[in-house]
C-alpha cells in the first residue's frame, strides 16, 4: 500500500505548515502543501480609513516586516492617483532593499543552513584548517584559529549538556550531509555572527520608518521629515550612520553571504537537478526610477517566464480581470460563484469554509479543502515567484549584474543553465540578487545625499491628504517585489472607506494548494519526484520547502494559536 508521509509543522518558517507526501516507496509520488493557520486581516479592513490600512495590513506579517505597509500605501496612492515625492521613493527603495538584505541573510543562516550544514560534524574539526579554508574564500575579519577554536568549545559545551537550544532538533549524521567538519565549523561560526551582525542593520529602518519591526508608513510619501541640522527628523548625523549600514551590510555579504553560498553548494551540486518546481516565474517589479506605478521604471521587471523559457518575457496587467486571479477549490474558503471559479483581487471575497477534517487527524482529505491559503494563478497557470524568478527576470532581461553573477556562479559550480531551475538555484538566486540590490543601495543613498544637498527636502506629498478631495468611488493595485516574491493588495474605496480589501501574497502563489483543474502549486510540483533517504528524517522534503523560504502568516493573512511546538513525523 502506497504510505502517505506527514512532515507538520514544517519547522524553521514563520508560521505553520504542513506537507503531506504520498509515498511510492522511498520517492515522493505527489506532495500536498497545506497552512493551517487563519486570522482574516482583509476582512477586518472593511470600512476603515484607507489612509489607516498600512498600520493593520503590516501586521499580516513580523519577518518582512515592512512590505504590506509599502504596498498598502502604494494601493491607496494608485486608487487616488497620488504621486509621491522622489526624496519618498528614494527611502522607500532603500527600506525595501534594506528588508531584502537582513530577510535573505537571515534566511540563509538561520532558516536555512541546517539543511546542508551538520552542526554536530562540526565538533571533529581542526579549528587550524577551519581558518585555512575560511581564509581561502574571502577576507572576512574573523577567521583566525583562535576564532574557531572558541566556536568549537562554545558548541562543544551546548552538546556535552544535551542542550542544543537554537540548534536542537537536527538530522545532525544523517547521511544526505556532505560537508566536511571544517565547512560545517565555518558555518556555524557565521550562523552565530549573524544573530550579530542583523541587530545592526535594523537600524536603517529604525531611522526613516522610527522602529523595527513594522517601521511606519505613510500615504503619500514617507513619515519621517529630512531636516538635515536638526535633531527632529533624519538629519545628517542619521544619514551617516545609514551610510555605515550599507558597509556594515556590503561586508557581511561580501565576505560571508556569498563565499559561504558558492562553498556550500559546492558539495551539493546535484540539487541542481532536484526541485525543479513549475517552471513559470512572475514578476511585479519594483524599485520604480519614476513614478511608483509607471512599471516601465522598475529596476527589477515586471513579467512572466513560462515553461523555463528565457527567450521570452510575457507582459502582465495586474488590473486585468481575467489575468491574476484566486481559486479555491482546495481551499478552506467558498465564493458566490460556486465551484471552479476564479476571482481577481477587486472582486475577491474571503468567506471561510472549513470542511474538515477536524483536529487530531491524520491526513488530510485532499479531494475537498485542505490549506487555509488560495490558489493563485496567472491566466490560469501556477507561477513561482521570489528571488528565482527575479534573477530570472533580470537574466532574461539582459541585466548586466545579473548576467555576471549568474555566469560566475555557473562556472564556479561546475553547473549547467538547467541547475537555476532547482532547490539548489532558488537558494543561490537569494544571495546573488542580494548583491545586486546593495550595490542599488548604494546608489540611492548617494542620489538621497544629492537631493538634500541640493535644498529638496520634500518627503511628502499632501495635495490628496483630506478624504473630501476623493472620488466617491476608486480602486488601485499596490504592488512590489518581497523578500519571498511578488505581493499585491487592492483596495476599493466606496465612500471614503474601504470596500473591500485583497492581499495576494508571495507565499500563496508559491504553498498554495491545488486549483479547480487539479493543477498543482509550486511546493507541491516540486516535491514530486524527490527521493527520501529515510522517510524518518525527510531532511530532502525540508530542503526543497526551505528554498522557498515559506512565510504562512503572510499567506493566510493570519497569526494562528500556538499550536504543537514539536515536528511530528507520521507514516500512516
Ligand atoms: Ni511573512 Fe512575506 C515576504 C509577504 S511572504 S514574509 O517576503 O508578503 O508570503
Ligand atoms: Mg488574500
Amino acid at each position: 500500500m502506497n504510505k502517505r508521509l506527514v512532515v507538520d509543522p514544517i519547522t524553521r518558517i514563520e508560521g505553520h505548515l504542513r506537507i503531506e507526501a504520498q509515498m511510492n516507496g522511498g520517492t515522493i509520488a505527489e506532495a500536498y502543501s497545506s497552512g493551517t493557520m487563519v486570522r482574516g486581516i482583509e476582512i477586518i479592513l472593511q470600512g476603515r480609513d484607507p489612509r489607516d490600512a498600512w498600520a493593520f495590513a503590516q501586521r499580516i506579517c513580523g519577518v518582512c516586516t515592512l512590505v504590506h505597509g509599502v504596498a498598502s500605501v502604494r494601493a491607496v496612492e494608485d486608487a487616488l492617483s497620488i504621486e509621491i515625492p522622489k526624496n519618498a521613493q528614494l527611502i522607500r527603495n532603500l527600506m525595501i532593499a534594506a528588508q531584502y538584505v537582513h530577510d535573505h541573510v537571515m534566511h540563509f543562516y538561520h532558516l536555512h543552513a541546517l539543511d546542508w550544514v551538520d552542526v554536530v560534524s562540526a565538533l571533529d574539526a581542526d579549528p587550524k584548517a577551519t581558518a585555512d579554508l575560511a581564509s581561502s574564500l574571502s577576507n572576512y575579519p574573523k577567521s583566525s584559529p583562535g576564532y574557531f577554536a572558541d566556536v568549537k568549545t562554545k558548541l562543544k559545551t551546548f552538546v556535552e549538556q544535551g542542550q542544543l537550544g537554537i540548534f536542537a532538533n537536527g538530522y545532525w549524521g544523517h547521511s544526505a550531509y556532505k560537508l566536511p567538519p571544517e565547512a560545517n565549523l565555518m558555518a556555524v561560526a557565521h550562523y552565530l555572527d549573524a544573530l550579530e551582525w542583523q541587530r545592526d542593520v535594523v537600524k536603517l529602518h529604525a531611522i526613516f520608518g522610527g522602529k523595527n519591526p513594522h517601521p511606519n508608513f505613510l500615504v503619500g510619501g514617507v513619515p519621517s521629515p529630512i531636516s538635515p541640522n536638526s535633531d527632529g527628523g533624519i538629519n545628517m548625523e542619521d544619514l551617516a550612520e545609514v551610510s555605515r549600514v550599507i558597509t556594515k551590510m556590503e561586508d557581511f555579504v561580501n565576505q560571508a553571504y556569498l563565499p559561504d553560498t558558492l562553498a556550500i553548494a559546492s558539495f551539493y551540486k546535484d540539487w541542481g537537478a532536484i526541485g525543479e518546481g513549475v517552471g513559470n516565474f512572475l514578476t511585479y517589479g519594483d524599485f520604480p526610477t519614476g513614478a511608483s506605478n509607471d512599471a516601465s521604471s522598475f529596476l527589477v521587471p515586471r513579467g512572466v517566464i513560462l515553461d523555463r523559457d528565457l527567450s521570452t518575457v510575457h507582459e502582465v496587467d495586474l488590473h486585468e480581470e481575467n489575468e491574476i486571479q484566486e481559486f479555491v477549490d482546495h481551499a478552506w474558503y467558498q465564493y458566490q460563484g460556486g465551484p471552479g471559479t476564479g476571482l481577481h483581487p477587486y472582486k475577491g471575497e474571503t468567506e471561510f469554509n472549513f470542511t474538515g477534517p477536524n483536529p487530531p487527524f491524520d491526513q488530510l482529505d485532499v479531494d475537498k479543502g485542505y490549506s487555509w491559503l488560495k490558489s493563485p494563478r496567472w491566466k490560469g497557470k501556477a507561477m513561482e515567484v521570489g528571488p528565482l524568478s527575479r534573477m530570472l527576470m533580470l537574466y532574461a532581461t539582459g541585466n548586466a549584474h545579473a548576467k555576471e553573477l549568474v555566469d560566475m556562479t555557473l562556472s564556479t559550480l561546475d553547473v549547467p543553465v538547467d541547475a537555476l531551475f532547482s532547490t539548489l538555484g532558488r537558494t543561490a538566486a537569494r544571495t546573488l540578487e542580494t548583491k545586486i540590490y546593495l550595490d542599488w543601495m548604494r546608489g540611492w543613498y548617494d542620489d538621497l545625499i544629492a537631493n538634500i544637498r541640493a535644498g529638496d527636502l520634500q518627503t511628502h506629498n499632501s495635495e490628496k491628504w483630506d478624504p473630501s478631495t476623493w472620488p466617491n468611488k476608486a480602486q488601485g493595485a499596490g504592488y512590489m517585489e518581497a523578500p519571498r516574491g511578488a505581493l499585491g493588495h487592492w483596495i476599493v474605496i466606496e465612500d471614503q472607506k474601504i470596500a473591500n480589501y485583497q492581499a495576494v501574497v508571495p507565499t500563496t502563489w508559491n504553498a498554495g494548494p491545488r486549483d479547480a483543474d487539479g493543477l498543482a502549486g509550486p511546493y507541491e510540483a516540486a516535491l514530486k519526484g524527490h527521493e527520501l533517504a529515510n522517510p524518518e528524517q525527510p531532511l530532502e522534503i525540508l530542503r526543497t520547502i526551505h528554498s522557498f523560504d515559506p512565510c504562512i502568516a503572510c499567506a493566510v493573512h493570519m497569526v494562528g494559536e500556538d499550536g504543537e511546538e514539536t515536528m511530528q513525523i507520521k507514516v500512516s
